[in-house]
Order: structure tokens, then sequence, then C-alpha cells
């Protein structure tokens, strides 16, 4: 056997929507550093290979190779905008298109997959796995609610159908165990009605997960102790190695060109309202009026990071009658934005990372929830955890907003910061050296690269 193929060959699918790609490039950024010697491929689109290769240094990282593969999108279709297009088409180009380049790089190289490693949507890898006779890790880009809820999915039908399939909104999941705070009102689409071929493959995954050599989370030990204990019982190993912070880069891109962390070393501490719907979504227009007018009421400082161009119109003249107070960027260092002490309130969509990001950096939060997971993961933030709030009536009217705002920047900012703290201070324990993010990190390398069962 030569040198080539005995060398673990970790292969890694990325989701190729919203801030998916990203953690799973750094989580095999951090295995390629721990496992000098194993090689790492990284599958996903060219146009997200574009995308999160510009943010995400490889400088350095000789044992990992990106490789683009088919989106599924017929030569020149210009897409609507809808996520829900390209979702689909990628769906339909999968799993062929993954399974296609995969053989051209085991020729091109040489080299056997000795481990999958992918997105927990891309749930076919077990089986190409299993075909293969090795392990497929699947890693879950949310927390351990949602993953646990995915896992109920038949049961939650059987209770609806149980109550003539009314689906009373305020319902509340007690027969889920420690998710009965949640309320039918919070479940993603894709969980109550299961006909578009996305919630089809998510509801495949949730029958496919048990049979995963282990499931990665982006989160940590005791944030959710019943779910994880529950999950355990469903799962063959559950591995929290969160929270995630990118690795260090020997020559880190700049994310801060708009100058955001130099303004904000200009306020007063915790005075900010740091605003950010993640990769995929802007709030309708009215909602966006509703929040600059409770912004600029309130003459509260503010960093906003804004992309959607179409609905910069809207705020134009709200952002230049509050340049003295207020700074408006295309991207922030989120991360370092949120660990910042002028940093008061995050005005958030409740996407996952951005949660994970707010309770590292301590800064309570004012949720807007849209979408997939984002409705449960506010339903823990003010409910479970205590650490934020929603949005009056659930979009952004001027007085809820300026009613969020007075209760978390003054009312209940206190009480909110130090449980928020306690949190966060449990997450620094689990990635410190022997906590059990770090632990479970190492029993993850030992899964991946380990190569004898090829
Ligand atoms: C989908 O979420 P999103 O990608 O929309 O949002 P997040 O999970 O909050 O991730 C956004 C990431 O982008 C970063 C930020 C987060 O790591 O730090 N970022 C930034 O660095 N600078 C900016 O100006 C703006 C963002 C989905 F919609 C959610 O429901 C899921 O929970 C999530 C994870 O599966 O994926």
């Amino acid at each position: 056997m030569s040198a080539q193929e005995n060398t673990p060959h970790v292969v890694a699918f990325a989701f190729p929507i919203g801030s998916h790609p990203t953690p799973l490039l750094h989580l095999v950024q951090r295995l390629a550093t721990a496992s000098p010697h194993t090689r790492f491929s990284y599958f996903n689109t060219s146009t997200s290979n574009q995308r999160v290769l510009s943010k995400v240094n490889l400088h350095g990282y000789d044992n990992i190779k990106a490789y683009d593969v088919d989106d599924g999108a017929p030569d020149g279709h210009v897409f609507s905008g809808n996520p829900m297009e390209a979702i689909e088409m990628f769906i339909k180009a999968t799993p062929e298109n993954f399974r296609r380049r995969l053989e051209d790089i085991v020729a091109e190289t040489g080299t056997k997959a000795t481990c999958l490693l992918t997105d927990a949507f891309l749930w076919f890898s077990v089986e190409m796995a299993e075909e293969m006779g090795i392990p497929w890790v699947a890693f879950w880009t949310s927390g351990p609610t949602s993953v646990s809820l995915h896992m109920y999915t038949d049961l939650i039908h059987s209770r609806l159908r149980e109550n003539g399939n009314t689906q009373d909104e305020e319902q509340t999941l007690d027969f889920v165990p420690g998710l009965s705070a949640i309320h039918v009102s919070d479940l993603p689409q894709e969980i109550l009605h299961l006909d578009s071929p996305f919630s089809r493959l998510l509801y495949d995954m949730s029958l496919a997960l048990p049979r995963a050599a282990a499931v990665v989370l982006n989160s940590f030990a005791g944030i959710e102790p019943v779910v994880e204990d529950d999950l355990k019982l469903k799962l063959q190993k559950i591995l929290n190695v969160g929270p995630f912070s990118p690795p260090p880069s020997p020559t880190p891109p700049s994310d801060d060109q708009g100058g955001c962390l130099s303004w904000l070393s200009n306020q007063a501490p915790a005075s900010v309202a740091y605003l950010s719907f993640g990769t995929m979504l802007t709030p309708p227009p009215p909602e966006l009026v509703a929040l600059a007018e409770a912004l600029e009421e309130k003459q509260i400082p503010y960093l906003w990071s804004f992309r959607d161009n179409s609905k910069r119109h809207l705020l134009e003249g709200f952002f230049e009658r509050t340049k003295s107070i207020g700074k408006v960027v295309q991207w922030a260092p989120q991360l370092q934005v949120l660990a910042h002490s002028s940093v008061g309130v995050f005005i958030t969509h409740c996407g996952w990372n951005s949660v994970m990001e707010s309770i590292t950096g301590g800064v309570p939060m004012i949720c807007r929830p849209f979408f997939g997971d984002q409705m449960t993961n506010r339903r823990r933030v003010e409910d479970v955890w205590g650490i934020g709030v929603g949005v009056e009536g659930g979009a952004f009217t001027k007085s809820g907003t300026v009613a969020a705002l007075d209760l978390v920047l003054m009312k209940e900012g206190k009480k909110m910061r130090e449980k928020i703290e306690k949190l966060g201070e449990c997450a620094s324990r689990a990635v410190a050296e022997n906590g059990s993010s770090t632990e479970n990190f190492k029993s993850l390398v030992g899964i991946v690269t380990s190569s004898s069962h090829s």
C-alpha cells in the first residue's frame, strides 16, 4: 500500500446557503491543525466557495484543499434572491454532484476518503459513507433544541393529529424532554409541513442522524442539559465543540474595512445598539422604518450591518440625520463587535451563530426571528435563559422597539447581563484546556482521523 493510500482523508461536504459553509470550514481548519498528516478536502458550490474563501484564509493550511461542486443551476441562470430557489436547485443536484466530484478527487490524488464530515442537512452522506465502509460525522450548525425538534417530528405530527390538526398555536411541546417552553407557533415550517423538497431533506436527515458516528454541534455543555441527555439516547455520540471562534490565521483577512472597532472605542460603555440580521435576510420595509424611528427617537448610538442595496433608500434619510450617533457598514467583524464593551444590545434575527456570539460577548438581545430555528432560539433567549426579549407582536413597530430598547438598555439590562455573563462563563470553561468542548474536540479528531475503518 502506498503512503498516499494510507493517508487519512477527511472529505467535508458543505450546505451552500447562509452561514452554513463557514463554521464547517472553521471546523476543518481546527481539525487540520490538530492532525497535520491528514488530508482534508472541502466541497462546496463555486459561488459559495468564492464567498467563504474571501473571508476565510487557507494560507498555511497545506493539508486542506477546497473543491467546487455543481450547484444545480442551469448555465446563465439568474437567481431571484429567494434562498429557497437556490436550495431546491441544489437539492436536485445532490447527491450526484458530491459523488462525482469525490470520484474525481480520489482518482486524481490516489487517496480514498476515510471519513465523511458533512453538514447534517446532507443526510445522504450516510449512504455514501456506508457504501465506502467509513464513518459519517454530521455537523449540525444550530443548537441542541432545533436538532431535537427534528428528531421528534413524527411525535409532533401525531400529537397535532390527536388535536384534529387544529394547530393550537399556543400548545406547548411538553411531550418533548426539555422543550416544554416551545410553542407550536415557534416551530419551523419545515417541521410542520413535510411536503417541500427542503422539508423532506430535513425529515430524511432526522431518520439518518442515528446512523452518524457522531453529531457535532457549535454549542457547549450545560446550555441545554435535559435536551442533550435526551439526544444522547437517540444518537450514537453527540459532541458539543463550541462556541466556535475562527482559528488564528497567519494573515487574517480584514473584516473591519468599515472601521467599526475604532468607532466603538469612542462610544460610552454598554451604550450602542448593534444591528445585524445574519447572512440571508433584511426585515421588510415597514419594519426597517419603524426600527430607524425608534433608534432616532431614543437617540441610541447604533452600528448597523446593512447589505441590502435594494432597501437602502428607505433608510438613507435616517442614516444622514443620525450620522453623528450612528454608523452603517456592509459587513461588521461581528465576533469582535459583540465582545466590545461599548455594545449594550444586539438587535438580531436569532440565527444560532449570532446567539452564540452574543453569549460569548455578554450582550443581551432584542429578537426578531423570521424562519427556521430562529423562533425557537428566541424562545430560549427570552423565556428560558432570560438574556433578551422578543419584539412585541413579533415584528418591529416604533413603540414596540422603543419598549424593548428601554427594557434591555435600562430596566432589565443589569439582570440580563448577569445571566448572560454566567452563560458566557460556562462557554469559556467549555473551551478552556480540559474543558468539555476541548475534550470533545479531541474525541472528534480521533473519530475523523482514524483510517482503521477503511
Ligand atoms: C442561518 O443563519 P444566518 O447565516 O443568517 O445567521 P447566523 O447563524 O447568525 O450567522 C451569521 C454569521 O455571520 C457573521 C456572524 C455570524 O457568524 O458573526 N456576520 C458577520 O461577521 N458580520 C456581519 O456583518 C454579519 C454577519 C439561518 F438563517 C439560521 O436560522 C440558523 O440558525 C443558522 C445556523 O444554522 O444559519
